[in-house]
């Protein structure tokens, strides 16, 4: 009964097959096209670690990903979009508006500020998720599909920056030394976190571009410590103490609106500024909410840790034991889906 009633199944399925396509022949069988995510695995039949199976990525865009540790995606943020988030930075710097949460950093050396006369120059805000304009780009829809297909659909906005690199003062002090971002991270694994960094303006070799070390994602996180530099180096600016010296460096040059998504153990920085202007990026960290906290005691991360704590009791005014987990608590938002463990 079973076997007849399965045959006359497919006695009618054939049937219909060849309604809808007369040139099938009979007893061809019934092809489904491919996903992305088999087309990827077909064409690369590596393991897949760093790139969960999706269909936005290309083959060659996910293979690129998972062997280099980074992928810029052309014209992703829209001009519009850009100019919004220049302009708020400009009325943050001239206190204009105020955020709550907001940090703003100043260059160590005597660059001047480009919005207020007397003040030493905004290199960089951080934690700006309090601000609803600049977080408008953490949630932007075009940059999520990306970031969903590294980190999956619950996507928690841990750190924010917009960084405004100033004109070299002729102390090197504008450069930004090689660093893995995982090293100012205390939650896990590290492949379900990534970045996404946009040029607000052209940026090459000549205003101080990103450099990256393709492939050094697969590496271990490393020991961090202040470059000892001549002239100097800018707070929480923490350089890799060894690395592989004979990896070639990639410069990435960008077009305003490009951006590009990094895995948090890429070992990166940027070169100095040897232009005028502010030379300008906005950037997000995402993480699966699915994340766990670490305890960095007794790890390479330890002493960051300290030095967290104590910008944070000084900022707030606090004598309790904050630990650097909590300082990501309150800063972190979610961007898309459900807040878990983060
Ligand atoms: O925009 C830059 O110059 C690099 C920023 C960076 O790598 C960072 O802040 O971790």
């Amino acid at each position: 009964m079973e076997e007849s009633g399965g045959r006359g199944a497919s006695l009618r399925l054939e049937v219909l097959l060849r309604h809808l396509s007369p040139s099938r022949a009979a007893g061809a069988t019934l092809a489904p096209s491919p996903t992305s995510a088999q087309l990827a695995k077909e064409k690369y039949p590596t393991q897949f670690c760093y790139t969960l199976d999706n269909n936005l990525l290309s083959p060659e865009q996910r293979h690129f990903y998972e062997e280099n540790g980074y992928l810029v995606i052309r014209n992703l943020v829209s001009s519009e979009d850009i100019e919004c988030f220049r302009n708020e930075f400009m009325k943050i710097c001239k206190n204009e508006v105020k955020v709550p949460g907001l940090v703003i950093m100043r260059d160590i050396s005597i660059a001047k500020s480009e919005f207020v006369a007397d003040q030493k120059a905004v290199t960089k805000i951080q934690d700006f998720m309090g601000d609803e304009e600049l977080f408008r780009y953490c949630t932007l829809p075009q940059i999520l599909k990306y970031v969903e297909c590294i980190v999956g659909p619950n996507i928690m906005a841990m750190h924010t920056m917009l960084i405004n690199k100033p004109p070299d003062p002729g102390k090197k002090s504008s450069r930004h030394p090689l660093h893995q971002d995982l090293h100012y991270f205390p939650f896990r694994p590290a492949d379900r976190i990534v970045c996404s960094w946009t040029a607000m303006e052209r940026i090459d070799r000549r205003n101080g571009c990103l450099v990256v070390l393709p492939g050094s994602h697969k590496g271990p996180l490393k020991q961090h410590d202040y470059p000892e530099w001549e002239g100097g180096v800018n707070k929480m600016y923490h350089g890799v103490r060894d690395y592989d010296k004979s990896t070639p460096r990639v410069h990435l040059v960008m077009e305003k609106g490009d951006t590009v998504f990094f895995h948090p153990l890429l070992i990166h920085g940027s070169g100095m500024n040897r232009t005028e202007g502010f030379r300008k990026a906005i950037s997000c960290h995402y993480a699966s909410s699915d994340c766990h906290y670490i305890d960095v005691k007794g790890t390479s991360q330890e002493k960051l840790e300290e030095e967290v704590v104590a910008i944070a009791k000084k900022k707030y005014g606090v004598d309790s034991p904050i630990k650097l987990k909590d300082a990501w608590m309150i800063r972190s938002r979610l961007a898309k889906g459900k807040r878990i463990n983060l």
